[in-house]
């Protein structure tokens, strides 16, 4: 057996390097180039023309969230969401270190993996995104008002936090599921009992319809699998959720031999409204936790960090009926459920064939109870009395499957490196495309709901190799752009993206642009160190501690005159940006500052901690290039020794 793994392992291998080295002839591609189809236009959007699409693109091992328009692959935003961005001052400035925190403390980088927005009756709607950090398990909303990280909460018991951030029809649960089991509670035990001891969280996370305010509703302890990736039931199965397992040998090492040895793991069928209910009904083990609710807050600019301490846990045993296994061949990778609710398919990454599981018949077979044995408890459906059926030998290394709400299936193919478009119900390939190369996830706008737009696939691309200028040992990941209105799949655009694009979320712009901010009120700034009106403007000193109350607005600081600060003080710069036009942000750049630039938008108040280390007369000035006359907004800091006693002093237009 193991030597059978081997050789399959061996033919992947070879399978994918003789991919990227043929798709390498770019002119090979017939019918692809923009010179032989009418591509160039179908991706043209002129000066000043909007985008029909946002693709909120997944940054990877980033942390962050990129912002894309559709067709034309124009980068428009980084939000930034597990990491410091040094542009905006995210998780440098004091005001949004807290959304950084967690239980192991300030954890500056991230994973981000699978963006999802929100929807309401199965549709999107466009109000918030969700994201998954898969490291240091964590849950972020974005909200599409300001594109700005609006909430992060983090996941207790969990470990590779992957099978995430998957929205329900309304959004009434993010479910975030663990990729790796672990002991729960943690604790000091020999790794060689990981089989039967460990267990696998699935967290159900609350979503305030009004706020959008995350909770955890309950956590499901699966047996000690790992969750690879969840979708949500849709329609007729809105109410159920499925997760792909893998390692159902529940090994500890050699994963890659070890957890290949099932013919088939399992997508796990979790009726959540049956354990919402069991819960509501005071159902579940409440258990000690630590784990970090970090919340930013658009009136006083300011996020805040609790820590929470307890966490609501269900043993799947104790509500019947409510998880079932579906057998799956082998170790699939992404769980995707068609737009109608019936389909739900299984991206088995070593399997030959692509499986495709009926809602339907699994609801038949529970009543009937055709079960083939259980695990740890858990019944396990027979897979014959599951299985819609099974799309023959489409390609190498399915991983996932998005749909275009026309009956078509989208999977993507890692080691063939190629999209293949086949039929729901009939399961007959009718397209297939290469992508340049090894795609990891496809996306639809709205492909995760009732109503996808299938006018466009975009491919994400792991490896570019030959596609663009070369940049050294490391070269950029890649979207690539599909016309799927055709019978065939057009090949449009490739456009480089920011990290890792795991996944994308992509979205009709009508929907969102209109709710965009344009401005922060500075009459509704309740910042608790704004500074509202030019005669407020001030410094303050308090033992070491010296405070700056400054505004700024085109083009000057004020003050922009500063004396009496001393060597071995900490110097608080709170800025305030007192314009209120759309798109006129001021920065803020202090010299040997150790955090980073400020950039404040109209109406906000931000604040950077500056410790002077010699003394002099020590400029600060605007980075972001704000009027004609910006080269002038800059001012001055005396620092004098530790112990003197100059005067402090600011002043505006004072000689
Ligand atoms: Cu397939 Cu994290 Cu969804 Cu990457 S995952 S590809
Ligand atoms: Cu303000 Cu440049």
């Amino acid at each position: 057996m193991k030597r059978t793994i081997n050789i399959l392992v061996s033919i992947i291998m070879v399978a994918g390097l003789v991919s990227c080295n043929n798709g390498g002839n770019k002119r090979g591609n017939k019918g692809q180039g923009g010179l032989a189809t009418n591509a160039a236009e179908k991706v043209y959007v002129a000066p000043g023309e909007h985008d029909e699409f946002y693709a909120f693109v997944s940054g990877g091992f980033s942390g962050q969230l990129s912002v894309y328009g559709l067709p034309s692959g124009r980068l428009f935003k980084v939000i930034p969401v597990f990491s410091q961005d040094p542009e905006k001052a995210y998780g440098y400035n004091e005001e949004s270190k807290p959304m950084l925190e967690t239980s192991y403390g300030f954890v500056p980088w991230g994973d981000s993996h699978h963006p999802d927005i929100s929807q309401t009756n199965g549709e999107l709607d466009g109000r918030w995104v969700f994201i998954n950090e898969n490291n240091t398990p964590r849950i972020a909303r974005i909200d599409l008002t300001t594109f700005e990280t609006a909430e992060i909460l983090e996941v207790p018991n969990s470990a590779g936090n992957h099978s995430s951030s998957f929205v329900t029809e309304n959004t009434e649960y993010v479910v975030a599921g663990t990729r790796f089991s672990v002991p729960i509670p943690q604790r000091d035990m020999p790794i060689k009992d990981y089989k039967g001891n460990f267990k696998g969280a699935l967290s159900f996370i609350s979503v305030d319809p009004e706020s959008g305010s995350m909770a955890i509703k309950f956590q499901l302890l699966m047996p000690g699998f790992d969750y690879d990736l969840s979708h949500p039931g849709r329609d007729k199965s809105h109410g159920w959720f499925f997760f792909t397992t893998y390692n159902t040998e529940e090994a500890n090492t050699l994963l890659e031999v070890n957890a290949s040895q099932n013919d088939k793991d399992f997508i796990a069928a979790v009726n959540w409204k049956k354990i919402e209910e069991y819960v509501n009904n005071g159902g579940g083990t409440k258990v000690p936790a630590n784990y970090a609710h970090n919340v930013y807050n658009d009136e006083t600019h300011s996020a805040t960090s609790t820590m929470l301490k307890e966490v609501l846990t269900v043993n799947p045993l104790d509500v019947p009926g409510a998880v079932y296994f579906l057998p799956t061949p082998k170790s699939p990778h992404g769980c995707d459920v068609d737009p109608t609710g019936e389909y739900i398919v299984g991206n088995g990454k070593l399997s030959a064939d692509l499986t495709v599981h009926s809602f339907t018949k699994m609801l038949d077979a529970i009543e009937k109870k055709k079960f083939d044995g259980e695990a740890y408890g858990i019944p396990i459906l027979k897979f014959e009395d599951v299985l819609a059926g099974v799309v023959k030998q489409p390609g190498l290394g399915p991983l996932h499957t998005e749909f275009d709400g026309k009956g078509n299936a989208y999977t993507t193919f890692f080691i063939s490196s190629e999209v293949v478009k086949w039929k729901l119900g009939t399961w007959e390939v009718v397209d297939r495309q290469p992508v340049f190369y090894s795609v990891g996830h496809g996306m639809i706008p709205g492909g995760n709901s009732r109503k996808p737009f299938g006018k466009y696939f975009v491919a994400l691309n792991k490896i570019t190799k030959d596609r663009y200028l070369p940049t050294g040992p490391e070269v950029t990941q890649s979207a690539q752009l599909f016309d799927i209105t055709g019978d065939k799949m057009e090949l449009l655009l490739d456009f480089p993206t920011i990290g890792e694009p795991h996944y994308a979320a992509g979205i009709p712009a009508e929907i969102v642009a209109k709710n965009s901010k344009q401005i922060f009120k500075l009459s509704e700034n309740k910042h608790p160190y704004a500074t509202l009106t030019d005669g407020d403007a001030r410094v303050e000193r308090k033992g070491n501690e010296v405070h700056i109350y400054m505004t700024m607005i085109r083009s000057h600081f004020n003050p922009d005159n500063i004396e009496g600060v001393k060597v071995g003080d900490k110097v608080f710069f709170h800025v305030t940006n007192h314009e209120q036009d759309y798109d006129v942000p001021h920065g803020i750049s202090m010299i040997g500052a150790n955090t980073s630039e400020l950039l404040i938008m109209p109406g906000q108040t931000e604040t950077f901690i500056w410790y002077p280390k010699q003394p002099g007369v020590w400029p600060f000035y605007c980075p972001d290039f704000c009027s004609a006359l910006h080269q002038e907004m800059q001012g001055y800091v005396r620092v004098s020794p530790a112990g003197s006693n100059t005067e402090l002093k600011f002043s505006l237009g004072e000689d």
